[in-house]
């Protein structure tokens, strides 16, 4: 039993240390978590939603979908405030909430990209405001409170720094975690 276990656990693990770079951080079922994990990417150059979103597929998760005030509470726990909130308006990283195009503004419309009920919001107060008449996407602002900004970042030209990935781990994982593995896998740089 043991040696026919080891080797896809072997493989998982691999997998989830090679798809990209950082710190995976586990949302325990143990403390009513999701048992889904989170990174945090920083992208020191910028880059911009649609870029994030495509990066957070390509590596097997998807922009963090925030649908509770626990998991925001936690998701939101992992960022370190000094380097991934950046600018003279402390922007935060991407989240995979957006608004389809010809949403009611400002507040219309609003989505995960799981298709996830967009029901919990924890919107800075103010927001979404719809700024500029662009603001259709997803981030933290200033602290673990959303806010609605243009694709490219704010005022559609100053990229934010870095993005949330959220990921299902294959069953197989979370056997090897209930046996006692790792709550937090330290990826490859
Ligand atoms: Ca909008
Ligand atoms: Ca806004």
């Amino acid at each position: 039993m043991k040696c026919r276990l080891l080797g896809p656990i072997l493989v998982l693990v691999i997998m989830l240390c090679s798809m990209c770079q950082g710190v995976l951080m586990r949302w325990s079922s143990d403390v009513g978590g999701n048992d889904h994990f989170y990174e945090v990417i920083s992208v020191p150059s910028g880059i911009n939603w649609y870029q994030a979103n495509t990066s957070a597929t390509s590596s097997g998760g998807y922009l963090a979908t925030i649908t509770s005030a626990a998991e925001n509470s936690f998701v939101y726990s992992i960022l370190d405030y000094n380097t991934d909130f950046i600018g003279e308006w402390d922007w935060g990283p991407w989240l995979g909430g957006y608004q389809p195009a010809g949403s009611p503004e400002p507040s219309g419309g609003w989505r995960w990209v799981t298709g996830e009920p967009f029901t919990y919001t924890n919107w800075k107060p103010g927001n979404p405001d719809n700024g500029g008449g662009i603001e259709n996407f997803l981030h933290f602002l200033q602290g673990p409170q959303w806010n609605d900004i243009a694709p490219y970042g704010a005022w559609n030209s100053i990229p934010l720094q870095g993005y949330i990935v959220e990921y299902i781990p294959e069953p197989a994982t979370l056997l090897f975690l209930g046996l006692g593995g790792l709550s937090v896998l330290r990826r490859k740089v």
